[in-house]
Formats: structure tokens, sequence, C-alpha cells
């Protein structure tokens, strides 16, 4: 009995250094130390032995079942000792490396722009005025001088919504609008920016929503060396104090008389290049000084008021400045077109 418990231990000992995982251990244990393994028979048939051999057997079989269990635990922890320095060899994490650069979003290039523009006139003593636009046909063209059937409506078709409703086809509603809230009282002295709707083919040059900003000054004694005084500050702060301005004669049915203003060409310094197709000159807006059908129409008296407006388009302007094609990129929100505009 004794030499068989020896045996045992032996061969069990010997097992548990050949297990290399643990599923062979948990089989050594099983068949070793189960209910139905070697010395649990060897316990049981202790009742077989001689009295005085009983407790010498009995001692030696719990002193080999202790052995093979702390050989089983003692591989065991082992074990998971060196799958646990295996893990951490394979996962280590390297502190010291960059992180991912968090996606940071910004101002739209053209919201980036309005803004601009607003802040230099505010500068002015100018404020900023918003309006709907979903608009009247009242506001859109009748206060503005262009009464049902003007022929300068057909250059402005937008998209109605009933006969008398409309999506606006410029920001003028917002000052016309303005005006009225004064009641025939000046100073009025706004910046107007905002969305404006055309029924327009959409193309590198036209697109059938873009934006606007409008300005008007109405009071007393305003004359047209107003107009360009404030228009030569903004030029020079927006495009360079080297650059010069001209005034050129045109038409627009809410401003008389009515100019467009050009800048002088960076690119060839007034010499002539493909940039200002040869003139020397860029065309940056429109202005003149407000109808005197106009004033009327809102509530001023013409022989006692007078005042300026203006216009301009921020794609233009935005497309001067940095050399942009395509009016349709602005809108197609291409993040590659996008980004490269992004102040820090
Ligand atoms: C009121 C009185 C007068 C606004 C004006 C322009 C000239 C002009 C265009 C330039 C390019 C708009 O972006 S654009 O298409 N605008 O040339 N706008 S004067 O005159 C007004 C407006 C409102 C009550």
């Amino acid at each position: 009995m004794q030499e068989r418990l020896v045996e045992l231990k032996t061969e069990a000992l010997e097992k548990v250094a050949q297990a290399e995982d643990a599923k062979a251990l948990q089989d050594v244990k099983v068949q070793y130390l189960g209910k139905k393994g070697p010395i649990t028979e060897v316990l049981r048939g202790m009742g077989k032995l001689p009295k005085e051999e009983r407790p010498v057997i009995g001692q030696m079989a719990n002193d080999v079942r202790e052995e093979i269990s702390t050989a089983i635990d003692e591989k065991q922890k082992k074990m998971e000792e060196a799958a646990l320095e295996k893990q951490l060899q394979e996962e280590t994490i390297d502190v010291t490396l960059p992180g991912r650069p968090a996606q940071t979003g910004g101002p739209h290039l053209l919201t980036s722009l309005i803004e601009e523009i607003e802040d230099l006139f505010i500068g002015m003593g100018f404020e900023i005025a918003e309006g709907p636009e979903v608009e009247a046909d009242y506001y859109n063209f009748e206060a503005l001088n262009l009464p049902k059937g003007h022929p300068a409506r057909d250059m402005q078709d937008s998209f109605y919504i009933t006969e008398e409703i409309l999506m606006r086809t410029h920001t003028s509603p917002v000052q016309a609008r303005t005006m009225e809230q004064h009641k025939g009282k000046g100073p009025v002295k706004v910046i107007c920016p905002g969305k404006v709707y055309r029924r327009d083919t959409d193309d590198a040059t036209h697109s059938h929503q873009f934006t606007q900003i409008e300005g008007l000054l109405v009071d007393k004694h305003v004359r047209m060396s107003d107009l360009k005084g404030v228009l030569n500050a903004f030029a020079k702060q927006m495009f360079g104090e080297e650059r010069e301005i001209r005034l050129r004669p045109s038409f627009f049915p809410f401003t008389e008389p009515s100019v467009e203003m050009d800048i002088s060409c960076k690119m060839c310094g007034g010499e002539g290049c493909s940039v200002c197709k040869g003139t020397g000159w860029i065309e940056i807006l429109g202005a003149g000084m407000v109808h005197p059908n106009v004033l009327e129409m809102a509530g001023y008296d013409p022989n006692e008021y007078t005042g300026f407006a203006f216009g301009m388009g921020p794609e233009r302007i935005a497309m001067l400045k940095y050399g942009i094609d395509d009016i349709r990129h602005f809108y197609t929100n291409d993040v590659r077109f996008l980004n490269q505009f992004h102040k820090a």
C-alpha cells in the first residue's frame, strides 16, 4: 500500500511538471485527486487493513494528497503569472505617443467673411439689422421702387410661395423695414447681411441661393461724398491701404444716382492682367443715393432727408480675396475646401 502511494505521488508530480496548460493541469487534478481517483480508492480500502496500519497509511495518503494538491496550486500560480507577464509584454502602452488630433469645427468661410465686414462697419458706427428670408412682394420690390411690371424684376426672378410672398431676392427689404420702423426720423445706419434667393441655373458664377451684405445710411445732409468716404475706408481696410477705389455710373431702381465701385487690381497694381481682365480694376460692389421714391414710401420727406446705400456679394469678395474659381465650392461643403479657411 505504501509503495502504491509513493508510486502515485511520483506519477502525479511528473504529470504536474509536464502539464503545459490549465486544461492539462485540471485533468491531472481530476485524475489523481477526484472522487474516483486512486488516492480516494486507497482511503476507501483502509477498512480492510490491519488496525495498527490504518493510521500510518491514512496519514501517508493524506500527505500524498496534500503534496499533489500543493504542486498543482503552485503550477497553476506559475502559469497565471506567466500568462500575465506575456499579456503585459504584448499590450505595452507607450504613453509618450502623441494623441489622436481632435476634429474641431469652425465657422464657414462666408460666415467669417461676413463677420469681418460687419466688424468694419460696426467700427464706423453702423448697427446690424436682420429680417425674414420669406418676404412680402411689397418689401422685396414695391417699397424699393420696383412696382409690378417693372422690367428690372425679371433679373431677380425668385421662388414664389404665393402671388404676394416670395423668397427674398436681396437683403434690401430689411433696410426698407428698418426705415419704416424709424417712422420718418433719422438717423438710420444699418448693415444687413443674409441669405438671398434667385431663380437661376447653378454654374461656376451663379447660385440659386447666395449671400449679400447691404448697407444704408439715412439722415439729414447725407451726400455722395459721405458714401465715397465710407466705401473708401471699407475698401482700404478690407483689401489693403494701397488700394485705390473708383466709382463708375450705373443704374439701380432704388438708388439715384447709382454707381459701381471698383478697386485697383492687386495682382498687376493697375497695369492690367488676367485677374482684372486687362483693365487694372476689379468690380466690388454697387451703391448710390437712396431714390426719393424709396425715402417717401418709407415715410421720409426727401426734401429733408437723404441717404446712401450699397450692396455687395460676400461670395464674390471671397472668390477675389482667395482666388476661388467656382461659387459652388461654398455650398457643396467639401471639408478639404472648407478646412483651408479655418482661422487658428
Ligand atoms: C433701400 C434703399 C437702397 C441697396 C443697393 C446695390 C446698390 C447693389 C448688388 C451688388 C452685388 C447686390 O450682391 S449683389 O448682387 N447690390 O449693387 N444694392 S444699392 O440699395 C438700397 C437698399 C435698400 C431701402
